[in-house]
């Protein structure tokens, strides 16, 4: 179907949370609305200032460009706008910018009379990263403890802090943050499988339905979710994986400073053992 053809038809008026009228209209494609004015604001000037930053670095070499946050001593005050103040104005820009699209992502489900569920998605995705560059180095008193923005710099910035606590998968929260990730890729691919199997057959052969999927999974397993059980199931999945990832480094310093691997303690020590 033309996307225009019914493009029409839902580009409602209304459903805005600020502006009223003001910035309720489309360009192009695109829904403006006020968030939409705010999203382009923050990205450009996000854009703007890493390639500044970047310009006073010492390397175009994409993979190595760095821009560090402040240095430990500044703690939680602004620093200098060449000594990491320059990093905590792309981390507002940043935040703006993201917490501008989940604004955006509302408008446009209330203009459509939709649920909430795109937003609330992209919030957890929010929420880890808010996770990583505010929240713990808040509780740590230091934007020092926040991740560096550069290609290499930052997967060092993971991989000193993981080592900081000796061996990383043995945090409880990593580890379930991990297994969920991994079944996020399992029912992504039943699902997919499942239904490109049904509604993709070969040249010539006729489309079959839910039918069929839900008896192919009875027939193998004994138990089929649903058509709209896999897609609640998928969310969940997805929506878990990132929230313990956002736990897994908020406990990590804030809440226990030793190597992870001691944290099992309570188990070896129960009096079962004795
Ligand atoms: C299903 C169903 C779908 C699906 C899939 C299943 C018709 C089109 C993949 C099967 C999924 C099950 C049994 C859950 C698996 C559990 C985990 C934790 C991965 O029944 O309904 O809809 O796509």
């Amino acid at each position: 179907m033309a996307m225009l053809s019914f493009e029409g038809k839902y580009r409602v008026r209304g459903g805005t949370l600020v502006g009223g009228d003001l910035f309720d209209f489309w360009w192009g494609p695109f829904y403006v609305g006020f968030f939409g004015v705010t999203t382009v604001f923050f990205s450009l000037l996000g854009t703007l200032l890493i390639l500044y930053g970047a310009s006073l670095g010492h390397t175009w070499n994409v993979w190595r460009i760095n821009i560090a946050p402040p240095d430990l001593s500044y703690g939680l005050a602004f620093a200098p706008i060449k000594e990491g103040g320059l990093w905590q104005a792309i981390t507002i820009c940043a935040i703006g910018a993201f917490c501008s699209w989940a604004l955006r992502q509302v408008e446009i489900s209330r203009k459509l009379g939709m649920g909430y569920h795109v937003p609330f998605a992209f919030s957890v995705a929010i929420f880890a990263y808010v996770a990583l560059e505010v929240i713990r180095p808040v509780l740590m008193g230091s934007w020092g403890y926040a991740f560096p923005y550069g290609i290499l710099s930052h997967l060092d910035w993971v991989s000193n802090t993981g080592y900081q606590y000796l061996h990383f998968h043995y945090n409880p929260a990593h580890m379930l943050a991990v297994s969920f990730f991994f079944t996020t890729t399992l029912a992504l691919s039943l699902h997919g499988s499942l239904v490109l199997s049904a509604a993709n057959p070969a040249k010539g052969e006729a489309m079959k339905t839910a039918e069929h999927e839900n008896t192919f999974f009875r027939d193998i397993i004994g138990y089929s979710i649903g058509t709209l059980g896999i897609h609640r199931l998928g969310l969940f999945l997805a929506l878990s994986a990132g929230f313990w990832s956002a736990i897994c480094i908020i406990i990590s310093g804030p809440f226990w400073t030793a190597g992870w691997p001691a944290w099992w303690g309570w188990w070896l020590n129960l009096p079962i053992w004795k």
